[in-house]
This record gives structure tokens, C-alpha cells and sequence, in this order.
């Protein structure tokens, strides 16, 4: 089953998806899975409809970034017009802030776009990423859609073996490609960044060689730091 369809397929099989709603039904009166309730035979009690609801809570809560570019390139700091949009924490707020913004694609060039734990900032210097590092994988500008969902349901459905070790992802809107790169917590953690890698390639079904720079040596020598990993 694909990353996407056991996202999907968590919102409809959930047992919990079938308790009642405690506000409007006996408690021992199991409700069928879309059932309406009130509804019986008595046609006279149709008045007193109203839809069950029951959210699927997501493992963590997840935060979406944006950094725009026309204010990145006045800025003075990196970072200073960074800024957190949206927090999810269920299934359903993930699909509805998903389905109304833009995607990679519809990006302008110079914009980042993250989704990071919720209380981690996208940015070297956040204590929980300051160890770190990041795969990345690159893809023709306007090409990054689709990987990018699946990046995204893969992280927040904790589809990862070592889920723990993740910060977040980003996506990256530049004039030559679009990146995306998956930000990680302890880059000295050989076996786990490796296990994260290989799952990713797998998730997106990405064949080409990916590498993971360490946050330090990016942060020490910039464009000049080295792929520590490779696989
Ligand atoms: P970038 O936006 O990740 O890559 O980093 P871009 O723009 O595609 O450029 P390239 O270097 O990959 O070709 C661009 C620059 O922003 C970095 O070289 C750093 O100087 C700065 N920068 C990026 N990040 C993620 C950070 C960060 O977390 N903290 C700080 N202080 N600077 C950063």
C-alpha cells in the first residue's frame, strides 16, 4: 500500500470512527460508520439530524513554514522573514490546509516551504537540529509536486523506522530545480540517517544517489561542505 493510501485509508478503517457521538446518542447505541444520528424509522424525527465527527489525531503535531522571497532578499538576517502559517495536529486539518495552498509548482522562485515538528524551527540553531543534518533530492523546476506529498504523508503517517529522528522537511523553489531535504536530529547516528535515507528513496521511488551534509558543515563552510552519506 502506497504512503498516500494508508494516510488516506487510516480516516475511513479507524475503529474509532464508529464510537458515537457522546452528545447525541446513548452511550451502549453503536453508530454505524457514517450513520446519521437520530435517524430512525419515525420520519417525524428528521429534524433532529446531525452528522457524526470524530478527527484521526496525528502522532505529532506538525507546523507549516513559509518564507517569502521578495522579503528574504531584504532581509538582513537569514531567517528574519521566516514564518509559521498553520499547525495541524489530525488527518483532516492536514488535508484541509494541504488542499488550500499552493503547491511546490505554483511557488515563486527564492520561496521555502516547510513542515517541521510542531516546537522545532526550521534553522540550524533550533536545539533540537543543531546536531543534524539533511538528506536532499533534487528535481526540475516545477517537478517536486508529487514527492513533496508524499514526503509529507510519509512523515506525518510516522511511515519512518527511526520517525523519532525527524525534524521536518522543506521544499526549496529555486531558478535551476526544486530540492526538497528531510531534516534529521542526530547526524552522527550513521545507522538511523541511513535507514531515513533509504526509506525516503523508497517512499518517492527515487533511483538517483542522495546525500546527507551535516548542519555543522554547512553551517562551517557553507556551499563547500561535503555529503558525509551517500546512498
Ligand atoms: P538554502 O536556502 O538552504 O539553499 O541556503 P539555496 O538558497 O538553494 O542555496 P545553495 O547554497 O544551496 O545554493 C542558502 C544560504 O542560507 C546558506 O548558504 C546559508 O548561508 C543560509 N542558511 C540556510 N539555512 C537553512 C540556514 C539556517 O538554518 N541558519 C542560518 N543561519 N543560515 C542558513
Amino acid at each position: 500500500m502506497s504512503v498516500e493510501e494508508n494516510l488516506k485509508s487510516s480516516a475511513t478503517t479507524d475503529e474509532e470512527t464508529k464510537n458515537p457521538n457522546p452528545n447525541s446518542k446513548e452511550d451502549d447505541e453503536e453508530l454505524e460508520e457514517g450513520e446519521i444520528v437520530g435517524e430512525d424509522d419515525d420520519a417525524s424525527s428528521s429534524s433532529k439530524k446531525a452528522i457524526t465527527y470524530q478527527p484521526h489525531p496525528l502522532e505529532h503535531s506538525w507546523t507549516f513554514w513559509f518564507d517569502n522571497p521578495s522579503a528574504k532578499s531584504k532581509q538582513a538576517t537569514w531567517g528574519s522573514s521566516l514564518r509559521s502559517i498553520y499547525t495541524f495536529a489530525t488527518v483532516e486539518e492536514f488535508w484541509s490546509i494541504y488542499n488550500n495552498i499552493h503547491h511546490p509548482s505554483k511557488l515563486a522562485v527564492g520561496a521555502d516551504f516547510h513542515c517541521f515538528k510542531y516546537k522545532i524551527e526550521p534553522k540550524w540553531e533550533d536545539p533540537i537540529c543543531a546536531d543534524g543534518g539533511k538528506w536532499t533530492v533534487t528535481f526540475p523546476r516545477g517537478k517536486s509536486d508529487i514527492c513533496w506529498l508524499y514526503t509529507l504523508l510519509a512523515m506525518i503517517g510516522e511511515q519512518f523506522e527511526h520517525g523519532d529522528e525527524i525534524c521536518g522537511a522543506v521544499v526549496n523553489v529555486r531558478n535551476k530545480q526544486d530540492k526538497i531535504a528531510l531534516w534529521t536530529k542526530n547526524a552522527a547516528n550513521e545507522v538511523a540517517q541511513v535507514s531515513i535515507g533509504k526509506q525516503w528513496k523508497e517512499f518517492l521511488d527515487y533511483n538517483d544517489t542522495i546525500g546527507f551534509i551535516f548542519h555543522e558543515d554547512a553551517k562551517k563552510l557553507d556551499r563547500a561542505a561535503k555529503n558525509r552519506y551517500t546512498i
